[in-house]
């Protein structure tokens, strides 16, 4: 069972990952801001993606009922554990420069090889993926981002129910996303694979906010065939406090 680390533990090392990794990055604000010409003001500083597996912040189980401890020990050890080795691995043979960000990289992925887009998507998605999710989360996303939902979609039910249905119908592997466009949109949107909306390859482009795992491997030992049942439940997850640090960063 893999122990969580403490905050202060976690605050350090994301200290010391942005100071390795902020110069040159595309993160958050940043990103749009290269991909148009507006200019906005970056009120949250991200840090920028590496591409090392970083410790999950709960324990396998701490995600009960909803996702359960051997899918997550299998997810993030195995599964997501992999993508990393392998974006390392294609990395290096491509003679991506040591310390480029995640981001980075994905804004020009077209130019690498199949190994390293697919891989590299991987872990950007799963690193965003467990921090998306919390155990006992509140449910329900605080004012402003709330007012951005409501503002973009009518109401938040019919944002939650769209998000749904995106992850739904996207057919075979891949993820549902919430993102910031390049006009500073919020927009729903799916990819297939590991492919996401930071990649200059995607039909959707933008920075993601909030994503969620369709791939079988998330769900199939506990909800088999049913992935709406697992949606549906994962609800319970959303860790709306970071989706929210996610909107203020653009
Ligand atoms: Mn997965």
């Amino acid at each position: 069972m893999k122990k969580a680390i403490s905050r202060r533990l976690f605050l350090s090392q994301t200290a010391k990952t942005t100071a390795v990794l902020t110069s040159g990055a595309l993160i958050g604000g940043s990103f749009l801001s290269a991909c148009s010409s507006s200019k906005k003001t970056i009120s949250t500083v991200l840090p920028a993606t590496g591409l090392d597996q970083t410790p999950l912040l709960y324990s396998y189980s701490a995600l009960e009922p909803f996702i359960d401890a051997q899918t997550m020990e299998l997810h993030y050890s195995k599964h997501a554990a992999a993508y990393s080795k392998n974006a390392k691995e294609a990395a290096a043979a491509e003679n991506v420069k040591p310390g480029t960000s995640v981001e980075t990289l994905l804004a020009s992925v077209s130019i690498y090889s199949a190994k390293l887009r697919n891989n590299a998507g991987g872990h950007y998605n799963h690193e965003l993926f467990w921090k998306c999710m919390k155990p006992g989360a509140a449910g329900n996303p605080s004012e402003k981002l709330s007012n951005g939902l409501i503002k973009s979609f009518g109401s938040f039910e019919t944002f939650k129910n769209q998000f749904t249905e995106a992850g739904k119908t996207r057919f075979g592997s891949g993820w549902a996303w919430l993102y910031m466009d390049r006009d500073h949109q919020l927009r729903i949107g799916s990819t297939p694979n590991q492919d996401n909306p930071l990649m200059d390859v995607s039909d959707i482009k933008g920075f993601p906010l909030l994503g969620l795992d369709v791939w079988e491997h998330a769900y199939y030992l506990k909800y088999q065939n049913k992935r709406a049942d697992y949606i549906q439940a994962w609800w319970n997850l959303v860790n709306w406090d970071y989706v929210q640090q996610r909107y203020e960063s653009v």
